[in-house]
């Protein structure tokens, strides 16, 4: 697929959240996530309001906010069909699959209500999948499995890896679309998957808390990725917000037209 464009592969693909999201990207020119980790509505809404001609998707975390209502989320979603952009909660869904559809459809979140794309740990085995289908698949959201992280010393790697991106295999890409991954994971033959690629940064190699920081040359060029996800790099200089977003939009469209030429 790292010679494909994204337009060929969003007409191809059985699952409705990720042919949005390859079209965004084909239509925005822009492979760019940007993770608002910030704690207020009003910070998330204004960010999310000025990256919003730069990216083909926001993501969130969405139990960090503070003073958290569902007007939040309704007001993202709202958003994300005005600015054209796709929502994506990283909630790292990690336990049974009944728990997990539990903590995906209701609580105070009710994620999969508004949040088109979320991920998921393979730790508890593929009834993660299964319990988060149960209330995703019906809405037409997807989901990703993390097979790689991005911070130091995790045990994402090897055999552990390979088992996420089986059990992706064995899903169905009508519901797993992916996986947050450092590199290509899957194989030539393998389904559409999509590689989304979190750790990128242009000016810093790491926080001093373990994460680490490749370039989005490094990621989509060399790596194959397809989607980067950037968040202090862009909302870290409140004067710079936009400005920051179009460096890595630039940045990344550069990268995937290097790779597309590399490879034609
Ligand atoms: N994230 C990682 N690494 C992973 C998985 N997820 O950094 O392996 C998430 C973090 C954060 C974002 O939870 O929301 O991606 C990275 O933010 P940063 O660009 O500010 O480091």
């Amino acid at each position: 697929v790292t010679t494909k464009t994204y337009a060929s592969r969003a007409a191809s693909h059985p699952n409705s959240t990720a042919r949005r999201l390859l079209e965004t990207m084909e239509r925005k020119k822009t492979n760019l996530c940007v993770s608002v980790d910030v704690t207020k509505s009003a910070e998330i809404l204004d960010i999310v309001r000025q990256v919003a001609p730069y990216v083909c998707m926001v993501k969130t975390h969405i139990d960090i906010v503070e003073d958290f209502t569902i007007d939040l989320a309704h007001e993202l979603r709202r958003l994300a069909d005005e600015l054209d952009f796709v929502i994506f909660e990283d909630r790292k869904f990690a336990d049974i699959g009944n728990t997990v559809e539990l903590q995906y459809s209701s609580g105070v979140h009710k994620i999969a209500s508004w949040s088109h794309l979320t991920n998921a740990h393979v730790v508890p085995g593929p009834g993660i999948i299964t319990g988060l289908g149960a209330a995703g698949k019906p809405l037409g959201n997807a989901l990703i499995l993390l097979a790689e992280m991005s911070s130091a010393g995790n045990l994402a790697s090897g055999e552990y890896t390979e088992k996420a991106v089986q059990m992706a295999r064995e899903a169905g890409l009508d519901w797993v679309v992916g996986f947050i991954a450092m590199h290509r994971v899957d194989k030539a033959d393998d389904p559409d998957f999509l590689v989304i690629t979190p750790g990128v940064g242009l000016d810093v190699r790491g926080d001093g808390r373990g994460q680490q920081y490749r370039t989005p040359h490094e990621v989509v060029h060399d790596s194959g990725c397809d989607v980067i996800i950037v968040g202090r790099g862009i909302y870290k200089n409140k004067d710079a917000v936009a400005a920051e977003a179009k460096r890595y939009q630039e940045a990344g469209w550069k990268a995937y037209e290097e790779r597309l030429q590399r490879t034609a």
